[in-house]
């Protein structure tokens, strides 16, 4: 009998409630800015509202009245000549390099960044505005800046592939965030997805294979008989997808694997293996034993001639190298592997410092040389710590953080992307009800959230720490939307881990994720429920 008045007196604090907290209006922005001032007023955005730009601000200013355009058309941008209103862009050098100051009153809103990347997040934070506020934007100070400088996500195109267009959303996505690289998973045993001039066989024969597996990796051995590919990326396409990447400040950071992972390279250039027998691009997922032959001179030209046109196309300091999940087997009975080991004097030091993955850590230590040669660096799976490294590589560390930290500790860089927290391809609830299958795991929003990434580090070693980063692997999904929903929105709860780690805000970010959720609804992105439904 009193359910009806129940449920129309909370309605009516649905109603009241935004208008009681407009007194002292709240900014729900993600990820959470350093300061948020508030002050009186607000600035009307209306059509006739036109930025106004400095010198080399017009990309950021392009892409802002891009975003919004859904929202509310603005007028083309001008150069920042006229002296007051409109949204005005500048830079200030007293800023650091990705950070901004935003200030709204009710004649004008000022962005001054630290540099184009500053004031694109200015821009992105005033984008969340507009989708919380629409035409009314509180009068504010605010001042931001990330925490870490690498703010990365990764995407494996070889399992399952992903069209330009599906790689052009998915950069949205991370800007969104304020994320900044893109560790784009070229090459695999399953497949190869980057154009080599010099080497046309790899996508005539490796960008394909015969049938895929169907169900999980550890239980099934059953197949579709159906044939997935030719697919990969042109040299043309690669261009536009950089090109599109850093018109939002995101460097994108080739993986090449090597000398594992590489079943596909393997089946089109036969002679790349130890024994040079025809393997098939594998159609299983999991751990291949078919490798790089670590002996042949050839396994290292080919490289070379590879990275030569990687280097060409990304102008990313950073190239990854891959590095992960070698066996040795093929190695210990190769002649030319073993002539190698003797002739670099490799022993068995230790269980993990065999001679056998010394001669992996020469491998990745010769192609470092050669990519510093080309002015540029390299980042390894943690895996390339078993046989050693040198004090120039970059580590990701992905079997917990002991990796990172071990690198940390011995002045290595790092970037942590521990299973436990950033596998996007794990489960996102205990239940696992409804998600449809996954690798296993269990990484929930939550988790992602609460993740100390300084865990087990020193003051002085946490410097070390380079970066963060999620990772995607795409064995068990076939579609751009299941995509989405793994990514979405456990990319938020990283993504205030990456920018403001220690300044997260835990008492707001169930009513921040409400608002960010209509951004993701305006752009048609899809995400998963289960963090809005309250499971974990
Ligand atoms: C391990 S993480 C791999 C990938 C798989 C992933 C599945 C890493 C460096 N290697 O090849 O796709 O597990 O979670």
């Amino acid at each position: 009998m009193f359910r009806p008045l129940l449920r129309w007196m909370t309605a009516l604090w649905v109603v009241l409630i935004p208008y009681a907290v407009s007194a002292t209006e709240q900014l729900l922005l993600l990820p959470q800015p350093t300061s948020i001032t508030m002050t009186e007023g607000h600035f009307h955005l209306t059509p006739a509202t036109r930025l106004y730009v400095a010198d080399g601000l017009w990309n950021p200013a392009e892409r802002f009245v891009e975003d919004v355009a859904e929202m509310i058309p603005l007028k083309a941008p001008r150069s920042l000549t006229r002296r007051e209103g409109g949204i005005r862009l500048s830079l200030d050098s007293h800023l650091s390099e990705e950070a901004y100051r935003m200030e709204i009153t009710p004649q004008a809103i000022t962005i001054a960044g630290g540099s184009p990347a500053g004031v694109y997040y200015g821009l992105q934070s005033l984008r969340q505005l507009v989708v919380q506020h629409r035409n009314a934007i509180p009068c504010c100070t605010i001042e931001d800046c990330p925490n870490f400088a690498y703010r990365g996500a990764h995407m494996d195109v070889v399992r399952h592939f992903f069209t330009v267009e599906e790689v052009k959303r998915y950069l949205d996505i991370l800007a969104a965030h304020k994320l900044n690289r893109l560790h784009w998973h070229l090459t695999d045993d399953q497949g190869w997805r980057i154009e080599i001039k010099r080497y046309p066989e790899l996508t005539e024969r490796a960008s394909k294979r015969n049938e895929t597996l169907i169900g999980h990796c550890l239980r099934s051995t059953t197949y579709d008989g159906i044939p997935y590919g030719p697919y990969f990326y042109t040299q043309e396409e690669i261009r536009d997808i950089v090109r599109y990447a850093a018109e939002r400040y995101i460097t994108i950071i080739p993986e090449i694997e090597m000398p594992s992972h590489a079943q596909a390279a393997l089946h089109a250039l036969p002679w790349l293996g130890c024994e040079e027998q025809q393997v098939e691009v594998w159609t299983h997922w999991g751990v291949s034993p078919e490798v790089m032959c670590g002996g042949k001179e050839t396994t290292y030209e080919f490289l070379e001639n590879v990275l030569t046109e990687v280097i060409d196309l990304f102008p990313s300091e950073y190239i990854h190298i891959g590095g992960d999940e070698c066996p040795k087997e093929r190695w210990e009975e190769c002649e030319h592997c073993q002539a190698r080991i003797r002739e670099l004097g490799l022993k068995d030091e230790s269980e993990t410092r065999t001679a056998e993955n010394q001669l992996q850590s020469y491998l990745t230590g010769r192609i470092e040389r050669f990519l510093a040669k080309h002015g540029r660096r390299i980042i390894g799976w943690d895996d390339i710590l078993a046989g050693g490294v040198s004090p120039e590589a970059t580590v990701m560390s992905w079997q917990g953080s002991k990796g990172g930290i071990y690198a940390a500790k011995h002045g290595n860089h790092a970037i942590m992307a521990p299973m436990d927290y950033c596998y996007f391809d794990f489960y996102q609830t205990k239940s696992q009800e409804g998600e449809g299958l996954a690798i296993g795991g269990w990484v929930s929003f939550e988790k992602v959230y609460g993740w100390n990434p300084y865990e087990g580090l020193t003051a002085e070693e946490q410097p070390y720490i380079y970066g963060l980063q999620c990772n995607l692997w795409s064995e068990y999904i076939t579609s751009f939307d299941h995509l989405q929903r793994m990514l979405l929105p456990r990319l938020a709860a990283l993504a205030e881990v990456q920018w403001a780690t220690d300044r997260r805000n835990p008492a707001t970010i169930r009513t921040r994720m409400e608002q960010l959720r209509r951004l993701y609804e305006q752009c048609g992105w899809s995400y998963a429920p289960y963090y809005f439904e309250g499971r974990k």
